[in-house]
């Protein structure tokens, strides 16, 4: 059997992993801060480098929801990939439950993971809406907080381990969780021997910054795919007008003038951000602020408008298209995908399977 090295290593090609989870159609803060990445990840990366982006739906019932809505958003995730432009020949894409090793690896992290470690993560606090110092002694949280919220950071690392990928694209937010994978695999490598390849996180050099998006509605949380006001956030599909509207109502304050102010300045400074991700000429939002300093929030969100309006063009157009095409299409990409991706995860299993001794 060939032997893997265990470290992330140069002479291996790179191996880029990230996923996105089917909980409704992806909005501007996935599209700014993950998706527009992983499209340019295929223009900027040797062809040697391996790229693999799954629709997490396992992870999607952590937060459980009826089976048809999943089902559907499944559906439109993958929809969504292809209609921002990821190209299934180059990137393999596929849908994390049919490759049922994940789970299996899964199991196996799980038994030398630390609980501890796991407690002091933030992803389950925030979906609890509890505070970042909460533990599970406190009985209530505990009657709430179910088994796979808590340990999804486990299935997260499968996810990312079981591909052997080298770098993971992240988000500040999501960087403990690159940290956990990197301490799952060194537990398991301690236990079984140097097998599994400890990833480490791709910072993106490209010419628009990894942002975090704010909430249209209340901009000092993020703007979120399951938040219940819809016009909290701007759907990747929106069509011009809806974009419009969603902007038009976006809170903002009464401070005459433009800066950028993410404490005092939430929602001006949210707006000044995502013009400056779709700013043609790099500028960062703290110079768009002085360019624009007279400007009042109408103008401004006309301004930012017309940018996201002309950022997301054509997406909802090939994205009905897709949709409305019949499943035949989809249906060959999702098992074109699965194939690929059970492959890369077998590899990865027979490794770990004679080592654990199963
Ligand atoms: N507001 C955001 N700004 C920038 N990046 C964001 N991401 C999510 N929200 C923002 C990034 O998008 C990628 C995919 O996210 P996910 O679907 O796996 O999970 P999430 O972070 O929980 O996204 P949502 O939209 O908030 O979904 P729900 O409402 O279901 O929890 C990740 O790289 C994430 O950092």
């Amino acid at each position: 059997m060939q032997k893997l090295a265990g470290k992330a290593s140069a002479v291996r090609p790179r191996v880029i992993f990230s996923g996105i989870q089917p909980t409704g159609v992806p909005h501007l803060g996935n599209y700014i801060g993950a998706l527009r990445q992983w499209v340019q990840l295929q223009h900027h990366e040797p062809r040697e480098t391996k790229l693999i982006y799954s629709i997490v739906d396992l992870h999607a019932i952590t937060m459980p929801q009826p089976p048809d809505q999943l089902r559907r958003c499944k559906r439109e995730a993958l929809a969504a990939l292809l209609a921002i432009g990821i190209d299934p020949d180059r990137a393999t894409i596929f849908h994390q439950s049919s490759v049922p090793a994940h789970s299996e690896l899964m199991w196996i992290l799980s038994c030398t993971a630390s609980v501890g470690y796991l407690s002091r993560m933030t992803q389950w606090k925030s979906k609890l809406n509890v505070s970042e110092g909460s533990t599970f002694a406190d009985r209530t949280i505990a009657s709430r907080l179910k088994l796979g919220l808590f340990s999804y950071p486990v299935l997260q690392a499968a996810d990312i381990l079981i591909h052997r990928a080298t770098h993971v694209p992240v988000g500040h937010d999501q960087q403990q969780h690159i940290e956990f994978a990197r301490e799952c695999a060194t537990n398991f490598n301690h236990a079984y021997g140097s097998h599994l390849v400890l990833p480490d996180v791709l910072i993106l050099d490209f010419k628009a910054p990894v942002r975090r998006v704010m909430s249209l509605t209340d901009p000092t949380s993020k703007m979120s795919k399951s938040h219940k006001l819809e016009r909290s956030r701007i759907l990747i599909t929106d069509s011009p007008r809806e974009i419009k509207a969603k902007i038009r109502s976006a809170l903002t304050d009464s401070i005459p003038g433009m800066s950028y102010d993410t404490v005092n300045r939430p929602g001006i400074s949210n707006l000044l951000d995502i013009l400056s991700s779709f700013d043609a000429g790099g500028r960062n939002p703290e110079q768009l602020a002085g360019e624009y300093r007279d400007l009042s929030p109408k103008q401004l969100k006309e301004l930012v408008t017309d940018s996201v309006v002309a950022g997301l063009d054509g997406i909802r157009e090939r994205y009905i298209e897709l949709l409305t095409a019949g499943d035949a299409r989809l249906d060959q990409i999702e098992a074109e995908g699965t194939r690929k991706a059970r492959e890369s995860a077998e590899e990865t299993m027979q490794l770990v399977r004679t080592a654990v001794g199963l």
